[in-house]
C-alpha cells in the first residue's frame, strides 16, 4: 500500500488536502493532510465516498455514440474521426465561431486551460461570459476594496463577533465551523442571517430571518443606526474610506421601522444587531451566496460590505469581510467576471453568450449562429436556469459532445459522450477560494477502461485535425504523465518556493499571500481608498454610485404563492455525488421543504407527494414540513437529476444579476399541489 499526497479539486470552499491510500490500483481510505491548517480536521462524506466514485457502476468507461436515441460503445478512433469531421463541416458551413465551448465548475486545475487553447487552434470559437455562482459578490468586493482577498481561514477564531450572512457554513464550508466554534468557546458571539433555520443557525446566539432578497435594506438600516449611535470608526473612515458623507445621507432613509416593514425582522432585533456590530470588536462578516441569487445582489453585497468598513474592521486580526480569498489565484491574470477567458491576441474567442442565459443565448445567436456545443466539467441541463429552454437550445444544434464521468441529464442530450477522468487519474495544480494554499492534485491510479484525461482527448483530436505537434507545444501536453509534469513544472518555475517535488510533500501557502488581508491598508481601487462610493460601479453596471436596496422581482405579486429557494446540500456538490451508495443513505433529493402553516393552507400533509409548478414547468417530490423555513417559501435542494423528480431549474428563469452577469436563481415564484 502506498500513501500519496493529493487535494480535492471540487468547487468547494474547503479544497481539502488529502493523504490517499492506494492498494493494488484501488483507492482506499482518504485522510486529511495535517499541513493544511484550514482542513486538517477531517474529510467530508463526499471525500470519503471517492473510493466508490472511481469504480461506481455508472462510471463512463468508453466513448459512446447516439443513434436512433440509443447510446452504443464506439472506439476512440471512430469517435474522434466523427468529431473532427463534424467540426470541419460546421466550420466550413458557418465559420469557427459557430462552435460553443462550454465548461463549468466540475473540477479545478491549470490543465483546464488546454480546452480553450485547443479551440483557439482550430481557428476560433464562442465562449460564455459571466458565472452562475459568485460574480456579483466578487465584483461588489473588487469595486470596494480593489481585490478579492480576506484573512486566513483560521483567523476567524480571533473574532469576538462573527456574522454568517446568507451562508450555510455547516453544510457548505464545514471546516470553517471549527474555527467559529473556537471563537464561541472563547466567549465570541455568533449571528446567522438566513430566511431559514439551518445546521449553522443551530449554533448561533441570534438567528435573524429576513424576507428573501431584502438583506440590502437590513444592512442599510444597521449602517444608519451605527452612524446615529456614534459607533463608526471616524479615524479609520477619514484615512481610508471614500464616500462616507454620501453614504450617511443615503442610509438615513432606512429607519428601523422602515427596515422592519421591508424585511419582516422586528425593530428590536434590528437594534440589537446594530448594537452588537457597533460595540464588539473585532468583528467578521462571513458572507455566502444566499443573497446573491436575486437581481439586486451586487448592490446588496455592497450594503453588507459597508458594515465592517464603517466600524474599522478591515486589515486587522479577527476582523474583516470574508467572501472570496483569491490570494492563491496567482496563475490567473485577473479575476474578471466580464470575461472567463481573456480575449486572445488574435481575437479568435467570441465571448458572446451569457451563461445565465445559455438557452436564449444559443437560440438567439447569429452571425454566425451556434451550431455545435462541446461541454466538459458541467451539467447545464441540471444546473443552469430554465432547464426546458436549455434542452430546447441543445436540440436546435447540429452536433453535441459531452465529456463527463457519468451519464448526466446533460450527457443524455449528446451525440457523442466521452468518458472523463476522476481526480485520481491525472496530476494537476489547484488553487482555492477560502484558504490560500497552492496544491498538487496528484495522479495516483491509471484511468479505468478507456478513460482519457481532457488534455489527451484534445491532443489526439488536434492530431486528427492536422494540427502539428509543434503548434501544440506549451499549450497541450502530449499524452504521458511525464509530459503533463513538464507542462505543470513549466508554469511553477515562475514562482519561488513552488515545484512539483515540493508540492508532492504537501500544500504550500501562495507566494506573496498574507494571513491578514489589507493589513498594509493598500487598496487597489481608483482612489486608493475603500470605495463605498464608486464611480466605477455606475459606469460599468449602471447602478447607483452608493450601495442601495432595490426590491427583488419576487416581491411583485403574481398568481404563484411561494418564493422558490434552491440551496446547496451537505452531501452533494451541486449535481455530483448523489449517485454514490454512501451518499444515498444520507441524502434524499426528493424532499420539498415547506413551512407547515403554508402546507396546511393547501391541505397538504407531511410526507405527501406533491408537485411544485409555475409557468415554466413542474417538478415532483415529497413534502417535508420545515418549521424553520420562512412562511411563503418553498425549498428544493439544487442538483437533483431528472429521475429524482426533476431539476429545480425546470422552475427558474434566465434572469441576470445587476453586476457580474450572475444568475438570479431565486427570483422565481411557484405554487404547490398534491400530485395526481
Ligand atoms: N456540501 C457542499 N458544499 C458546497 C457546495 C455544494 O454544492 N455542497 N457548493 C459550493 C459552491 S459552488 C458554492 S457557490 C457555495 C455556496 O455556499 P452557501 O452560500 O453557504 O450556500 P447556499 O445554499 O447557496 O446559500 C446559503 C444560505 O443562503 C440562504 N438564503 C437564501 N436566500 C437568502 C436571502 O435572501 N438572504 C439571506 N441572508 N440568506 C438567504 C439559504 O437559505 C442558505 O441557507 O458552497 C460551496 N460548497
Ligand atoms: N437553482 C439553482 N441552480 C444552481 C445553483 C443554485 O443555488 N440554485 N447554484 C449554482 C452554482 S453556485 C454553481 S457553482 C453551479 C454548478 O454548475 P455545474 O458546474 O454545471 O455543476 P455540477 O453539478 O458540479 O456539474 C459538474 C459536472 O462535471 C463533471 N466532472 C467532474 N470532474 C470532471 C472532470 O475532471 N472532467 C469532466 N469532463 N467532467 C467532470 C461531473 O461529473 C458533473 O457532471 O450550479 C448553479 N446552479
Ligand atoms: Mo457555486
Amino acid at each position: 500500500m502506498a500513501i500519496k499526497v493529493s487535494a480535492c479539486p471540487r468547487d468547494c470552499y474547503s479544497t481539502c488536502s488529502f493523504l490517499v491510500s492506494v492498494n493494488n490500483g484501488r483507492i482506499g481510505l482518504i485522510e486529511p493532510h495535517p499541513d493544511n491548517r484550514a482542513t486538517s480536521e477531517g474529510v467530508c462524506l463526499k471525500g470519503l465516498s471517492y473510493f466508490e466514485r472511481v469504480v461506481n457502476p455508472g462510471r463512463l468507461l468508453y466513448p459512446l455514440k447516439k443513434t436512433g436515441g440509443k447510446f452504443a460503445r464506439i472506439s476512440w478512433d471512430e469517435s474522434l474521426s466523427i468529431i473532427a469531421d463534424r467540426i470541419s463541416e460546421i466550420h466550413s458551413k458557418y465559420g469557427p465561431e459557430s462552435v460553443l465551448y462550454y465548461a463549468a465548475t466540475g473540477t479545478k486545475g491549470l490543465l483546464n486551460k488546454v480546452g480553450p487553447a485547443f479551440w483557439e487552434m482550430t481557428g476560433g470559437f464562442t465562449s460564455t461570459y459571466g458565472d452562475l455562482c459568485w460574480p456579483s459578490g466578487l465584483e461588489a468586493t473588487r469595486l470596494t476594496f480593489g481585490e478579492n482577498k480576506h484573512n486566513a481561514p483560521w483567523d476567524i477564531e480571533n473574532s469576538r463577533l462573527i456574522i454568517s450572512w446568507g451562508k450555510n457554513i455547516a453544510e457548505t464550508n464545514v471546516h470553517q465551523m471549527k474555527f467559529i466554534e473556537n471563537s464561541i468557546s472563547n466567549g465570541g458571539k455568533f449571528v446567522v442571517i438566513d430566511p431559514r433555520r439551518t445546521e449553522t443557525s443551530s449554533k448561533a446566539d441570534i438567528h435573524i430571518s429576513p424576507a428573501p432578497g431584502t438583506d440590502g435594506a437590513l444592512a442599510m438600516g444597521i449602517g444608519n443606526l451605527l452612524i446615529l449611535k456614534g459607533y463608526v470608526d471616524v479615524d479609520f473612515i477619514n484615512n481610508n474610506v471614500k464616500g462616507f458623507e454620501e453614504y450617511r445621507s443615503a442610509a438615513a432613509k432606512y429607519t428601523p421601522e422602515k427596515v422592519s416593514e421591508i424585511t419582516g425582522v422586528n425593530v428590536g432585533a434590528i437594534r440589537e444587531l446594530a448594537e452588537l456590530i457597533g460595540t464588539i470588536k473585532p468583528m467578521t462578516i462571513t458572507a455566502g451566496f444566499g443573497m446573491q441569487r436575486y437581481r439586486n445582489s451586487g448592490q446588496t453585497m455592497r450594503t453588507l460590505i459597508s458594515l465592517p468598513v464603517l466600524t474599522g474592521n478591515i486589515g486587522k486580526i479577527g476582523a474583516g469581510w470574508v467572501y472570496a480569498n483569491l490570494q492563491s489565484h496567482i496563475f490567473d491574470d485577473e479575476v474578471d467576471p466580464l470575461a472567463i477567458y481573456p480575449r486572445s491576441d488574435n481575437n479568435r474567442i467570441r465571448n458572446s453568450i451569457p451563461v445565465t442565459k445559455l438557452a436564449d443565448g444559443i437560440l438567439d445567436s447569429e452571425d454566425p449562429p451556434i451550431k455545435m456545443i462541446w461541454i466538459e466539467r458541467g451539467n447545464p441541463v441540471t444546473q443552469n436556469p430554465d432547464t426546458a429552454s436549455v434542452i430546447k437550445a441543445f436540440r436546435s444544434l447540429e452536433f453535441r459532445v459531452v465529456v463527463d464521468q457519468f451519464m448526466t441529464d446533460t450527457a443524455r442530450e449528446a451525440d457523442i459522450v466521452l468518458p472523463a477522468k476522476t481526480m485520481f487519474e491525472q496530476s494537476d495544480i489547484i488553487n482555492a477560494y477560502w484558504h490560500h494554499y497552492i496544491q498538487l492534485k496528484q495522479k495516483v491510479i491509471d484511468p479505468p477502461g478507456e478513460v482519457k484525461p481532457e488534455s489527451e482527448i484534445y491532443y489526439l483530436l488536434a492530431r486528427k485535425m492536422g494540427i502539428s505537434k509543434s503548434d501544440m507545444k506549451g499549450k497541450i501536453p502530449a499524452p504521458s504523465d511525464n509530459e503533463v509534469e513538464i507542462f505543470l513544472e513549466d508554469i511553477l518555475k515562475n514562482f519561488s518556493g513552488l515545484s512539483l517535488s515540493r508540492l508532492k510533500e504537501g500544500p504550500v501557502l501562495a507566494p506573496g499571500s498574507s494571513d491578514i488581508a489589507f493589513e498594509d491598508l493598500i487598496f487597489k481601487t481608483r482612489s486608493g481608498k475603500i470605495e463605498i462610493y464608486s464611480d466605477e460601479a455606475n459606469e460599468r453596471w449602471g447602478v447607483d454610485k452608493l450601495p442601495e436596496y432595490i426590491p427583488p422581482l419576487i416581491n411583485e405579486e403574481n398568481e404563484f404563492s411561494f418564493i422558490l429557494l434552491s440551496s446547496n446540500t451537505k452531501n452533494r456538490i451541486h449535481s455530483q455525488f448523489g449517485n454514490m451508495k454512501l451518499i444515498e443513505q444520507f441524502d434524499d433529493p426528493s424532499l420539498i421543504y415547506i413551512n407547515p402553516s403554508d402546507a396546511l393552507k393547501k391541505s397538504i400533509a407531511d410526507g405527501e407527494k406533491i408537485e411544485v409548478f409555475n409557468k415554466l414547468g413542474s417538478i415532483s417530490g415529497i413534502t417535508k414540513f420545515d418549521h424553520g423555513l420562512r412562511s411563503g417559501c418553498v425549498l428544493v435542494k439544487n442538483g437533483r437529476w431528472m429521475h429524482e423528480g426533476g431539476s429545480v431549474n425546470l422552475l427558474t428563469s434566465q434572469i441576470e444579476t445587476d453586476m457580474g452577469y450572475g444568475a438570479a436563481f431565486y427570483e422565481n415564484r411557484v405554487d404547490i399541489r398534491r400530485a395526481t
